[in-house]
């Protein structure tokens, strides 16, 4: 029985949840404008929109609430954070933010230097993505090419392509590189996580050329797991030496503690010893996020946080995190969908190129897919593909994305294995009578991050 261990948790509080009738969920996305972003989460059965703030926190991490000292500055939880993040990263400067992209605002103008610069990552994240455009810079994704075969077993598809990235900052010159950004897992390729070996490559790549290397690290203990798993001579370490060899290899952070922070809010932006950068920074928290030793966050969300950052760290949490996630896509490719393989760290990605073929990319298959499996089951699930990729920013051009995903994103500690086969036979049912799903156009289009307030209707023109 070692290779299935149930939650490693008994469950204290419950909070309700209930499937609405097939009536009550036609009005509710029709209400949305069929954008399940635009659900009330109570009409959401179960909800995997996303695994950012959603997830459980614990009973430790509870009593640490109650333990919030809400002064304006130095709050104790900030140096219980701080040094928290100092042994697990081997960072020395911690600066707070209210999430993710509040450390991205942060950093990220420090760092573009010119208007047309380049920012090289693995994958961008949507937010990182604008944050970069909103600077005049210019985000490239030098991911593995395996990452767009969705069929290709490779046991770390987030990887960079060295080859690419070397040649891109040789033809392009490395003044044109503001920096390079290391995304751990790599959320958009399908929760992929980077091997040790690449992470160490790229910062080569960085200290060889002079250009800064920072990891996004929203879902860092996650990737080191994987790291344990699968790359040779890391099968004995502790997953604690893992994150700091991993951390080693770069000169900074930012993170979205929303999803391996264990906690509903938070952030953080961490360097490793340039006392200039941090400088500027922690100038630049204060009108941003607020005073350096709280950047957004009250006294007890930051000792949640400090806690989240310990549990999360364990390898029994760990192991049964993974290994739900791979429960859902295992059932589901015994039942023929076709998905991201193999199955990532936080979501299950539904290649929906090859589940609905005959829709055409500007009938967003994958957001079609969504729809349906709403209506089918109160199932709440999001698009990774041309809708949320959006549009060239000098062409204007759309349908760009080499994937059509829909990301079933798991919330950590939340749901049990209960849910997680009915979310598998729900999608099944759906796979067996595909052909009757509908493709979905625009009936409103926002300029920036469309695919979080776009409204649509059903595809007039037959797709096939
Ligand atoms: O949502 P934030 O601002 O705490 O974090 C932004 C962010 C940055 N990087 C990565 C890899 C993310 O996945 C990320 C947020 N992700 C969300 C909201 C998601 O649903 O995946």
């Amino acid at each position: 029985m070692e290779s299935y261990l149930p939650e490693p948790y008994k469950i204290k509080m419950v909070e309700p949840i209930q499937l609405k009738t097939k009536a009550e969920r036609e009005m509710a996305i029709e209400k949305a404008g069929y954008n399940p972003f635009l659900l009330r989460s109570e009409d959401v059965y179960i909800d995997l929109l996303t695994d950012s703030g959603t997830g459980a926190m614990s009973d430790r991490q509870w009593a640490g609430i109650m333990l919030g000292d809400e002064s304006y500055a130095g709050s104790r939880n900030f140096y219980h954070l701080e040094e928290t993040v100092q042994q697990l990263t081997g960072y020395h400067y911690v600066l707070p933010a209210h999430q993710g992209r509040g450390a991205e605002q942060v950093l990220f103008p420090l760092l573009i230097e010119k208007e047309g610069q380049y920012v090289l990552g693995n994958m961008h994240f949507d937010t990182t993505k604008a944050h970069i455009e909103m600077n005049k810079a210019r985000p490239v994704n030098l991911v593995i090419s395996e990452a767009y075969e969705t069929a290709v077993d490779h046991p770390f598809k987030g990887n960079f392509d060295i080859a690419r990235l070397k040649e891109f900052i040789s033809t392009k010159g490395k003044e044109e590189i503001a920096f390079i950004i290391n995304t751990i897992t790599c959320n958009s390729a399908g929760g992929q996580p980077v091997s040790m070996e690449n992470i160490r490559e790229v910062y080569e790549v960085g200290k060889q050329y002079g250009i800064p290397v920072f990891f996004d690290a929203a879902r860092f203990a996650e990737n080191a797991y994987f790291i344990k798993q699968r790359e040779k001579g890391y099968e004995d370490k502790e997953i604690s030496e893992i994150i700091q060899e991993m951390f080693s290899y770069g000169d900074g952070l930012t993170m979205s503690a929303k999803k391996d922070g264990l906690v509903n809010i938070g952030g953080l932006l961490a360097i490793k010893d340039d006392f200039e950068l941090f400088e500027k920074c922690r100038s630049m928290v204060v009108p941003m996020e607020g005073f350096p030793t709280y950047g957004g966050l009250a006294g007890r969300d930051l000792e949640a946080l400090a806690i989240g950052l310990k549990e999360v760290v364990q390898y029994d949490y760990l192991h049964h995190r993974i290994n739900q996630v791979r429960l859902l896509g295992e059932l589901l490719k015994e039942g023929g969908v076709p998905v991201q393989e193999p199955i990532g760290g936080h979501a299950v990605f539904v290649d929906c190129a090859k589940f609905l073929p005959d829709l055409p990319k500007n009938h967003f298959p994958a957001h079609a897919l969504a729809v349906a499996l709403y209506l089918e089951s109160g199932i709440r699930s999001v698009e990774i593909g041309s809708l949320l990729y959006g549009r060239d920013v000098d062409t204007g051009e759309d349908g760009l994305s080499e994937l059509e995903l829909l990301r079933l994103t798991i919330p950590r500690r939340t749901y049990t294995d209960n849910h997680i086969r009915y979310i598998a036979d729900s999608l099944i049912q759906l796979y067996q009578k595909r052909s009757e799903i509908k493709g979905v156009e625009f009936s409103y289009e926002p300029k920036i991050l469309r695919h979080f307030t776009a409204k649509f209707q059903f595809a007039r023109v037959p797709s096939q």
